[in-house]
């Protein structure tokens, strides 16, 4: 799906999304799941071929031989498997959206949800200019989003970072994420982004690292937020005891679904951690559960739940529209929107591959 523009990170540039869909399909009916792995390992090392791979020969065999499953029941079915949690997240999405359909319940309820609608921030990549990047973050601003969040590397970051200060004033959210593109040796630079007021700064460094990034929170005041390194209640527990981040970034994806991802949500609730819901360019499938998730209590700060047309000029699914910065919980069964067979048919790249139960 070609994206409305170029999104770069420090990881790389996208000007596409290649998406994995799975479906499921039960005696109870149907449910659908959107993979978020990227085409290539730089966010994580999973990857959308990586996924087909383990999915066909090694998640969907093992799920098709168990005879009834629920949601709640895929993570330890898929267990065995090391690792892989965007391929994890992807079928137990799948299953959830089946299982809570036939209940005639939203992802909302099942996970808890207590508001109906969500504040939305964008993620702004990095620019070919500062200028190229003050007119995109106005066009936001004008739409109304709550929140501004850009993309920095070394190279492009307390610039950047000190024109958009400038231009949208020191009381609109902002804050950064660097995609572990730094060292520790760059702390003492890091510092000098106290001087605009951000909300936090996301993942500076190496997703092991977790001391590197308690020596950080200890040496700036501008909060540390980790994204890539949590990939578990057990790893954002530890991470949040011996002070590495103060603040998390929530992905399904990442986690190995949503089941985890409400788990994560509870664990920093009884913490007192503020959490906000990642994004990883999901299309409209992916973007209602995500906010079905953002609408939990601990949700306290917007999340990267853009607007359908931030990200497609054509939605795979209902698109999704911000008013006043925030998008609708969907209300629906299961996610709440329909994949469009037609654009399915007309987009797909390779031949859906069936996976019986034997
Ligand atoms: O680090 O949050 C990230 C997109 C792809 C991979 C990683 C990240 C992102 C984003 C965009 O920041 C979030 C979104 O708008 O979906
Ligand atoms: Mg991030």
């Amino acid at each position: 799906m070609p994206l409305v523009r170029p999104f770069e990170t420090s990881f790389g540039r996208q000007t596409a999304r290649e998406v994995l869909l799975v479906r499921v399909l039960a005696e109870e009916g149907e449910g659908w799941g959107e993979c978020v792995a990227m085409s290539a390992p730089v966010y994580s090392s999973e990857y959308l071929a990586g996924c087909v791979d383990v999915i066909r020969d090694h998640l969907a065999p093992a799920l098709l031989a168990a005879r009834t499953v629920r949601a709640v029941d895929v993570a330890s079915i898929l267990g065995f498997v090391i690792g892989h949690r965007m391929a994890k997240a992807a079928l137990e999405s799948a299953v959830l959206d089946a299982q809570t359909r036939a209940a005639g319940i939203s992802f909302g309820e099942y996970f808890g949800a207590v508001r109906p609608e969500v504040d939305c921030g964008v993620s702004v990549g990095i620019s070919s200019s500062l200028d190229a990047l003050l007119d995109e973050v106005s066009g936001y601003v004008d739409e109304g989003y709550r929140r501004i969040k850009l993309k920095i590397k070394p190279g492009w970051d307390l610039e950047p970072v000190a024109a958009v200060r400038s231009m949208i004033g020191p009381d609109a959210l902002l804050q950064v994420d660097a995609n572990t593109a730094y060292t520790t040796a760059d702390i003492d630079h890091l510092r000098e982004l106290d001087a605009f007021g951000l909300l936090l700064i996301e993942q500076p460094f190496v997703e092991e690292d977790i001391a590197a990034h308690v020596r950080l929170a200890h040496a700036i005041d501008t909060p540390v937020c980790l994204d890539e390194s949590i990939v578990s209640a057990a790893v954002a527990i530890d991470a949040i005891d011996r002070d590495a981040t103060s603040i998390i970034n929530i992905k399904a994806g990442r986690v190995g679904g949503y089941l985890e991802a409400v788990r994560i949500h509870d664990v920093c609730l009884e913490r007192d951690v503020p959490v906000w819901c990642g994004g990883m360019l999901e299309t409209g499938l992916g973007r209602a559960a995500n906010v079905a998730l953002a609408a939990l209590p601990g949700f306290t700060l917007p999340g990267d739940t853009s607007a359908s047309s931030r990200y497609f000029a054509d939605d795979l699914t209902e698109s999704f529209v911000l008013v006043d910065g925030r998008l609708a919980v969907p209300t629906g069964p299961g996610t709440g929107v329909t994949v469009r067979p037609e654009l399915v048919a007309a987009w797909r790249t390779t031949a859906p591959e069936l996976l019986a139960r034997v």
